[in-house]
């Protein structure tokens, strides 16, 4: 927390716009009084922001390839506490805060969920005053930005560095670190010793980068530090005496220039389809590498015991693109400590905790051996031998060679990175507890069978700060109003508001607070796409990437009946309904795409028949990502998580939604489970087959969609229309979309689930009419979302993970 006077605050910023600009204050544009602001509060948390003091406690390195941080200008000023002071300095200078907020850039380091829960993690690490610090990549480009042309997505570049640098950033040149790609590794003898040489690398300079992550109302500043890459410069203090030699003709110049630059060009769009490209390994293995070099300088320079790392560093590797923390580490105790590899073993599997976030196959890294070697190829050797003796203890321990196989680390030329994570580390955590146990029964379970005390839960949670606090002002508002400051920083406190669950004023000014979200996100809609849509409809969302496990479908063959229902019965009585979607697919993935189209197709048709008007709008919301997530999010009366049962790994923003006041309308997936468990099914809507059922059905092949096709004559009229011209504007993308329903068995189970749908979404309709009774489930929502605060899921982290202070002795090593 910090403090400063409207009066001291003024001077500070005349003065700093002074030093950046030498320019009047009011001759500035918008970007420089940002620029301005944003430096006098990095000034203010500086004293701060000083390396955190490693022999004090344990320090823990968040690993992750993706952070989507979403702005940083309104979170630091309410982190900090100074929102108010700073907002009426800046209107006696004739700035509108508010102005300077929504021109911020909003950085699209991240796919979605693994990268936005990282982002949250970081947040609430400060927050509970946790030494944690993020390890990622500063991309010079983020997830693309999104356009529809003509129904289509279309993909932008995000070229978010207009200005060359971030706002927040500080770059840190003296504490750049060498990475070395390619080469020969040799054994050479040194005084009677055997030693690991490197010959012939091509060096890579990772330059850090490091923005502050500022804990809310308390001395915490941590860092996230984003690792660029660059072409060594000529007075880089390390080493590169083995470095490959280049003749130093211009066009070998440029070559290298390009080779090192490319690494942290861009970020990798896909969110759950492996590809295995050559650039996404180099980009793994440069931040890990970068990552853990500057953990072991840091801890070198504190002059401390290399054979205690384990208890003052935890390394948390999110999801299996960090995996190489583990033959890095490996490397640096072996060839750079000289320790044995009993030793380093025991130090790296006791350092090392991993976090998987899905079970779908195609999603699991596998790097071919041949790849690995020529890229990394001291780091392939250690993965090997890691690999053999792991393979040596299966051996001693188990007869059946299926099984071994399956849990082989090295597997038909391929590197299982899933598999080297969960041999090399103590802990092995799912995202919510369905997803735990379908690890520990199903997809891991030869690993659960054999070691069950490394798997645990930790259920996902979100910055209640930035998700409730900062998106949704109003409700905090009312919040505070009834149960006082407390729950800002115990989210269980929020409990108390079902004290208020019978007060028919406190709901009506929920309804009151929902209205007004919904009329800032209508004025935004008509802004952007001159779509009338009405604030008192029902506002229903999906938001989030777009997959077909996702069934994005599913709520659009519910639009599409529903529009016929209204055709065939135009007097019906149906309450007036938004559906609101916003989803971007991954460049190459030709199904996503083609969902999108016939979503954009849909809507124009719909809101364009006046048969339908005041009843039905469909809209797709361009480029969705954190920023639009909070305007979105407050505003939703309904949120659709409604996965095919078993496959999103948790969901995060089903708990937003929650903590908004939004009902769910959910399959028992994810943390959808754990929803339930706290409010019942009676506080939301449930539908659709259950785990066990689609386990089954997975297991014989599934169901025939063509069946139910021809037997379902309401369900076949929507399908039919994918293909038989009723949706103007649509070619090859709805045949694309039938077949994968119809020739291609429908295998995420769209249609199956599609009548029990219907069946929840008309109670849904059926309640909504009842003003009390949908305020009233609002509020028990709210009230029971505190568990989701990201704070509860850092805390137990620490206590079950980091911080659990025992050490495992795997057999193997
Ligand atoms: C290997 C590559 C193709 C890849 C890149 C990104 C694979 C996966 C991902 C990202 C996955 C992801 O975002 N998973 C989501 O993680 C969230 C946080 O745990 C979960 O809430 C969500 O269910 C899960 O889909």
């Amino acid at each position: 927390m910090i403090t400063i006077s409207k009066r001291k605050f003024k001077q500070y910023f005349e003065s700093k716009m002074y030093s950046l600009y030498a320019q009047p204050i009011n001759e500035a544009s918008n970007e420089q009084h940002l620029n301005v602001l944003a430096s006098v509060l990095k000034d203010l948390i500086a004293k701060k922001w000083v390396d955190t003091k490693i022999d004090t406690e344990k320090e823990v390195y968040y690993f992750s390839i993706e952070f989507l941080l979403g702005r940083q200008l309104k979170s630091n000023l309410l982190n900090l506490g100074v929102e108010n002071s700073i907002r009426e300095g800046l209107k006696e200078l004739g700035i509108n805060l508010d102005d300077l907020i929504q021109s911020e850039v909003d950085p699209a380091l991240g796919n979605g969920g693994l990268g936005r829960l990282a982002a949250c993690f970081l947040d609430s690490m400060a927050s509970v005053g946790m030494s944690g610090h993020g390890y990622g990549i500063r991309y010079k480009y983020g997830l693309f930005k999104q356009k529809f042309v003509n129904g289509c997505q279309v993909e932008v570049p995000d070229n978010w560095l207009t200005q060359g640098n971030y706002l927040w950033e500080v770059v840190r040149p003296n504490k750049a670190i060498l990475v070395k790609f390619e080469g020969d590794v040799y054994l050479e003898e040194h005084d009677g010793n055997l030693k690991v040489i490197h010959k012939n690398y091509i060096p890579v300079m990772a330059m850090p980068y490091d923005i502050p992550i500022i804990g809310y109302r308390n001395n915490s500043v941590n860092t996230l530090r984003l690792w660029k890459s660059e072409i060594p410069r000529r007075d880089f203090g390390q080493t590169t005496a083995n470095a490959k030699n280049y003749s130093g003709s211009y066009e070998e110049a440029l070559n290298y220039k390009y080779y090192t630059e490319e690494i942290s060009q861009v970020l990798y769009p896909n969110d759950s389809n492996y590809a295995g490209r050559l650039l996404r390994l180099k980009q793994e293995y440069f931040f890990v590498s970068a990552g853990i070099q500057d953990i072991y300088r840091k801890y070198k320079k504190h002059k401390l015991n290399i054979h205690e790392l384990h208890k003052k560093v935890a390394i948390h590797i999110n999801d299996t693109h960090p995996a190489l923390c583990v033959p890095e580490l490996m490397r640096i105790l072996l060839d750079i400590e000289g320790l044995s590899w009993d030793e380093a073993w025991n130090i790296t599997i006791n350092t090392i905790s991993y976090t998987n976030h899905t079970i779908m196959a195609e999603a699991m890294e596998k790097w071919p051996v041949e790849m690995m070697k020529k890229l990394l190829p001291r780091i392939y050797m250690i993965v090997e031998e890691i690999n053999k003796r792991y393979l040596s203890y299966l051996n001693s321990k188990y007869s059946d060679q299926n099984k071994i196989r399956r849990m082989s680390i090295i597997n038909n030329g391929n590197i299982n990175m899933a598999n080297l994570c969960i041999a090399s580390s103590y802990s092995v955590n799912g995202v919510a507890k369905l997803h735990t146990t379908l690890l520990e029964k199903e997809v891991l379970k030869d690993f659960y069978d054999d070691t069950p005390y490394k798997f645990n839960n930790k259920t996902n949670g979100i910055a209640h700060r930035r998700w409730l606090m900062s998106a949704n002002p109003e409700l905090s508002g009312l919040i505070t109003n009834l149960i006082g400051e407390e729950w800002k920083t115990d989210t269980f406190k929020l409990k108390e508001l079902e004290n208020y669950k019978n007060d028919n004023h406190v709901l009506d000014r929920l309804d009151e607070i929902k209205y007004n979200n919904k009329v800032l996100l209508s004025n935004y809609i008509m802004d952007k796409y001159d779509i009338d849509v009405d604030p008192n409809s029902i506002f229903d969302v999906q938001v989030k990437r777009l997959h077909a496990y996702k069934r994005q479908l599913l709520n659009l063959i519910n639009i599409m009946t529903l529009y016929h229902k209204i055709l065939d019965n135009p007097d019906m009585d149906i309450e007036p309904r938004t559906f609101i979607f916003g989803a971007k697919a991954a460049p190459g993935y030709y199904l996503a795409k083609c969902i999108i189209k016939v979503i954009n197709s849909v809507a124009d048709l719909i809101n364009n028949d006046p048969r339908v008007r005041g009843k039905l709008k469909v809209v797709f919301i361009e480029n969705y990502g954190v920023s639009l997530a909070e305007l979105i999010i407050p505003a939703a009366n309904v949120s659709e998580q409604i996965s095919t049962t078993t496959k999103e790994a948790s969901g995060t923003s089903n708990m937003k939604f929650m903590m908004n006041g939004a009902i769910t309308m959910a399959t028992l997936d994810g943390a959808n489970v754990e929803i339930h468990e706290l409010i019942g099914k009676e506080n939301m809507f449930l539908f659709g087959l259950t785990a066990e059922e689609v386990l089954n059905y997975n297991k014989n092949g599934g169901y025939s969609s063509i069946d139910l096709y021809h037997t379902d004559l309401g369900l076949k009229q929507v399908v039919d229309d994918l293909i038989n011209g009723f949706i103007p504007n649509l070619g090859k993308e709805g045949r694309e979309v039938y077949d994968s329903l119809i020739t291609y068995n429908d295998e995420y189970f769209v249609l199956r689930d599609a009548k029990d749908y219907e069946r929840a979404q008309r109670e849904l309709s059926e309640l909504y009419k009842k003003k009390y009774d949908w305020n009233r489930m609002s509020l028990i929502n709210i009230a029971n979302s505190g568990v989701f605060s990201s704070d509860r899921t850092i805390k137990e982290y620490g206590r079950d993970i980091w911080f659990r202070g025992c050490e495992i002795n795997e057999e193997f090593n």
